[in-house]
């Protein structure tokens, strides 16, 4: 049975703040970070009967809040194989965290436990981290609570980058089975991936210019450097993790993305003619870009990533001699550039998913090998089993074969397998730069970007737009799209759609069009007509 007397006694020190309702959305739940105690001490109840579902195998959970600003705070949840929580699961933990008192609380969790089968004689483990937030400390305390309380056995890897978590989690668990991913510590991952990209990298390219969003990612980085110095040269900036206030501001994956501009702190630091990457605040995301030799700025963003590396990957399929028997395939979302969209269907098949990694990820297992990237630059590329089967047994019949064999395996080990990761994303890009002999420039020049504008408004009831068609059309309010189609129309290359946010009370608004002018004029009379 529970054990309710250490859950009461705990519980009541971390009483739910009055009128407020959490839900765990998209990223897990997401808001102010001071308010998140009681969450976290649930999640921590949670995560210990999500390990007892599953006899006992390690569930993990991050606390982080992205790319959001440095005072929200967040926790999520990792299954065994190093994969986002299953949704249905994503109602208990809503449920849950919203029980205005301890006896409710205690009531939700006797509820999940019949409804889920959960055998509670079972043991139950659980591995967390968090990212360099000032709340963060607080909030990991709490959830160790919610630990105690299950009697679960903790493992604490203190401050850390979600993917690594993701990473860890997927190796305690495979751990000394056929499916064995790594070793379950840091060295392990750094020591994975580099391992990985010596045997990809033939020649060092140019130092790269980092800018790690004064996150985690700045240690990460630096750990890793340790071990990729002598082939590629990391030279870090926006590092400060202990400067109060610089988390995420006016630097780092989002603010690029979104002000589709160099961060401020890279004036004068990146030169014409190189190239430069940005993390977010844990790590997940990647942006890449450069100055031409004019001076322009120029962005690369996670659908030029699923170009570049796609098609690398379809040409190492082929050189392989198993185009026959490896199909690669690209996920995308309804904020995938049209452009991209047109280059990839030209080459592979792609599929459009509602936003959210976990639909991508999903989506991506469908193919030998998926290739999924956000717009925002998170993404990864999966192997399936019977992929790396395949690839582990099939004869070569020319040393071309075998070679490209090799490569794509070695992918297998640098790429990423549980979630997007941006430095091994950063590893991975770097290597088809060196193979294709591209500069950020001619990558770029795969195909030209439709211009485009995300906006958001804030509108009395978000929940009343009902999304149809992985997110492209609205089913309500009707009258909505069949104004949003009217409009389209009048726009040369135009395209557009609305959706509620997962993350924010807003809904967001997405327009494309051929010509600059036209986009921002179709986005503005757009925001007229959600409202
Ligand atoms: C979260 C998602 C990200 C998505 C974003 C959209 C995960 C781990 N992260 O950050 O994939 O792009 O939400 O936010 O799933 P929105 O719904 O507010 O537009
Ligand atoms: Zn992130």
């Amino acid at each position: 049975s529970l054990p309710l007397d250490a859950i009461v006694h705990l519980s009541d020190l971390h009483p739910k703040p009055e009128g407020k309702t959490f839900g765990y959305g998209t990223a897990g739940f997401r808001t102010t970070g001071n308010i998140l105690g009681s969450v976290l001490f649930r999640v921590g109840l949670l995560a210990s009967l999500r390990s007892k579902k599953f006899d006992g195998k390690t569930i993990g959970v991050m606390v982080t809040a992205s790319h959001n600003p440095e005072g929200d705070n967040g926790v999520k949840l990792v299954d065994p194989r190093g994969e986002m929580l299953e949704t249905s699961w994503e109602t208990y933990a809503t449920s849950l965290a919203n029980a205005a008192t301890t006896s409710k609380l205690v009531d939700e969790l006797r509820h999940i436990v019949a409804v889920a089968k959960i055998d509670l004689s079972k043991p139950s483990r659980v591995l967390y981290a968090r990212d360099t937030r000032p709340s963060g400390a607080a909030l990991v305390q709490c959830l160790e609570d919610g630990l105690r309380a299950m009697g679960a056995q903790r493992r604490n890897e203190g401050v850390t980058t979600t993917p690594i978590l993701h990473y860890l989690v997927r190796c305690v668990n495979t751990k000394g089975t056929r499916d064995e991913y790594g070793d379950d510590n840091e060295e392990g991952y750094y020591d994975k991936l580099s391992n990985a990209f010596k045997k990809l990298m033939a020649k060092p390219p140019p130092p790269l210019i980092m800018d790690c969003a004064n996150g985690v990612g700045a240690i990460a980085a630096q750990k890793l450097n340790e071990h990729i110095g002598s082939i590629l040269q990391l030279k870090l900036y926006n590092i400060a993790t202990t400067t109060s206030g610089v988390l995420n501001n006016g630097c780092g994956a989002d603010y690029v993305k979104t002000t589709q501009r160099l961060p401020p702190s890279l004036h004068g630091v990146l030169k014409p003619g190189e190239r430069g990457c940005s993390l977010d605040g844990d790590a997940d995301r990647l942006m890449y870009f450069y100055l031409d030799e004019e001076n322009n700025f120029g962005m690369l963003d996670g659908d030029k990533i699923a170009a570049l590396v796609s098609s690398f990957i379809v040409d190492l399929v082929k050189n392989a001699g198993l185009d026959k028997q490896i199909e690669v395939g690209v996920v995308q979302t309804a904020y995938a550039n049209g452009s991209s969209t047109r280059y990839l269907e030209k080459r592979v098949p792609v599929r459009c998913v509602p936003t959210g990694v976990k639909h991508l990820h999903h989506a991506a297992e469908h193919f030998s090998i998926g290739v999924y990237f956000e717009a925002n630059g998170h993404g990864t590329v999966l192997f399936s089993p019977s992929t790396l089967d395949l690839l582990r047994t099939h004869e070569p019949s020319t040393p071309a074969q075998e070679t490209a064999i090799k490569q794509l395996l070695a992918l297998s080990e640098l790429i990423n397998q549980t979630v997007g990761d941006a430095l091994s994303d950063m590893l991975l890009v770097e290597v088809v730069l060196a193979h294709r002999a591209f500069t950020a420039v001619e990558w770029d020049s795969l195909y030209t970007d439709l211009p485009n504008r995300l906006v958001k408004v804030v509108v009395p009831s978000r929940q009343k737009f009902i999304t149809t068609d992985a997110e492209r059309r609205l089913v309500e309010p009707k009258e909505v799209q069949a104004r949003i189609d009217a409009l389209v129309r009048k726009y040369d290359g135009g395209r557009a759609f609305v959706r509620p946010s997962g993350t924010e009370d807003v809904v967001r608004i997405y327009a494309e069009a051929t010509l600059r002018p036209q986009v921002d004029e179709l986005a503005s009379r757009l925001s007229g007509v959600v409202y």
